[in-house]
């Protein structure tokens, strides 16, 4: 039902209408499959924006947000920091810090939780990832985001958690600029993924089709989940 009004909507009416009889079916099937791939990401987008419930302000636990790096905290140079985004997309980005400073900016208060045992309510500001990703103008065909960081971290995620609105590339924590330990300059956060997914001091977004098994993730290569949903 859903798929057929936005291939209608998308079409336009009049398109579908003013072709003849037997011309319909097959051209039709073949405008379906085209389609498909990008009927169903609409989908899966309008899905994932449902909004997680967060936390009050007053609730965020600052000692409870245990600094937890596998490789030490690597050196970064602000004045020539800038984000790469690439991969399947139109727009390849080189992205300054001001430049990000500029998109709309977002506070979301969640619960970060490791699998290590331990969690902490943080509030985190930043911008949308899915505003970084709409400004390199994601591919239909992409799938899967890859994010390196600057300490040799990996991560890859599905792209539909990636859009999620309260999915955001934070430089701020708990009403203060991001600390260098927590990823500053930036750093993931997300309600709906584990910590291990959330890749500090971001240096590149790589935007995929599909998934190299063999490169999943630091922890993931090493049998941890690949999903990691909260
Ligand atoms: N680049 C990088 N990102 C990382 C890690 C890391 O070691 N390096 N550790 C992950 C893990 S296991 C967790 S729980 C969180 C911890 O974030 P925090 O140090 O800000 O509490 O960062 C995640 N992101
Ligand atoms: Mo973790």
């Amino acid at each position: 039902m859903k798929r057929r009004s936005l291939l209608q909507s998308a079409l336009g009416t009049g398109g579908l209408l003013s072709l003849g009889g037997c011309a319909l079916n097959p051209l039709g099937q073949e405008v379906a499959q085209l389609t498909r791939p990008l009927n169903e990401r609409i989908e899966a987008w309008m899905q994932a924006t449902t909004p997680v419930p967060e936390f009050k302000r007053n609730q965020v636990e600052p000692a409870a947000l245990l600094v937890n790096s596998f490789n030490g905290i690597p050196e970064i140079n602000l004045d020539n920091f800038s984000l790469t985004v690439d991969g399947l997309v139109q727009q390849p980005q080189q992205l300054g810090l001001s430049t990000l400073g500029q998109l709309p900016q977002q506070e979301i208060v969640i619960r970060h939780v490791c699998v290590e045992g331990w969690a902490a309510i943080v509030a985190w500001g930043g911008v949308r990832l899915a505003d970084v990703l709409r400004l390199a103008e994601v591919s239909p065909l992409a799938g899967y985001v890859a994010f390196e960081s600057a300490d040799g971290y990996f991560e890859t995620w599905d792209l539909r958690t990636a859009l999620h609105p309260q999915t955001l590339l934070a430089t701020q924590m708990n009403g203060a600029p991001l600390p260098v330990a927590n990823g500053a300059p930036l750093r993931l956060t997300s309600p709906l993924k584990l910590g291990y997914k959330l890749s500090k001091w971001i240096t590149a977004i790589h935007v995929l089709d599909t998934l190299n098994p063999h490169r999943l993730g630091t922890w993931e290569d090493q049998g941890y989940e690949w999903y990691a949903g909260l």
